[in-house]
């Protein structure tokens, strides 16, 4: 019987400095909508979805191949969506991390590898769902020194969604 797909993506995980802050910031707004945990805080790049287990290998590879430049990042927008999200997002997102997601959606395409390329790559992280018909407060800029992306399966639990890391690289430079 094969074994059960995993449900995959690559992101940057927040650092636990930066999602303290930013969660502290957050519990004061008192925004209507479902937190997402802090542990979970972080910047998808490509969600890849269900994959065959058999597919980490050549995702191990790929993220090995990139070796990406290390990057600041400045969060300082938030933004809700019409579905319900409300996100963090830099207002101005730079070069490097651009340059990150495309040559990392260029390789899984390369790869044969299937991702969510309906909608173009938008640098956010999100911090509540289910947060319709809010009025946004303004943002205090959260820095990001950005060190390492990863490889992440999602998994529901007891204690709801555990967001497991596979690989992880370091930003170099
Ligand atoms: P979101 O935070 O904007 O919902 C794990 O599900 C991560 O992958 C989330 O950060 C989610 O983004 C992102 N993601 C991107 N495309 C997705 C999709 N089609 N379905 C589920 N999650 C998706």
């Amino acid at each position: 019987m094969p074994a059960d797909p995993l449900r995959l993506f690559f992101a940057l995980p927040c650092p636990p400095e930066l999602s303290a802050a930013m969660c502290t910031w957050r519990a004061a707004l008192d925004l209507p909508g479902r937190p997402v945990a802090k542990a979970n805080l972080h910047m998808t790049l490509a969600f890849l979805g269900a994959q065959p287990p058999e597919a980490l290998a050549t995702l191990k590879q790929l993220g090995n191949a990139l070796s990406p430049a290390s990057f600041e990042l400045r969060l300082d927008r938030l933004h809700i969506a019409s579905h319900g999200l409300v996100w963090i997002e830099p207002s101005d997102a730079p070069a490097p991390l651009l340059e990150l997601a495309e040559r990392l959606r260029n390789s899984l395409s390369a790869a044969g590898i299937a991702f969510d390329d309906s909608k173009p790559f938008r640098a956010h992280v999100t911090l509540l769902r289910e947060a319709r018909g809010s009025s946004l407060p303004d943002t205090p800029a959260f820095a990001w020194p950005v060190r390492e992306f990863g490889l992440y399966a999602s998994q529901i639990t007891e204690q709801g969604v555990h967001y497991r890391p596979l690989a992880s690289w370091p930003l170099t430079g």
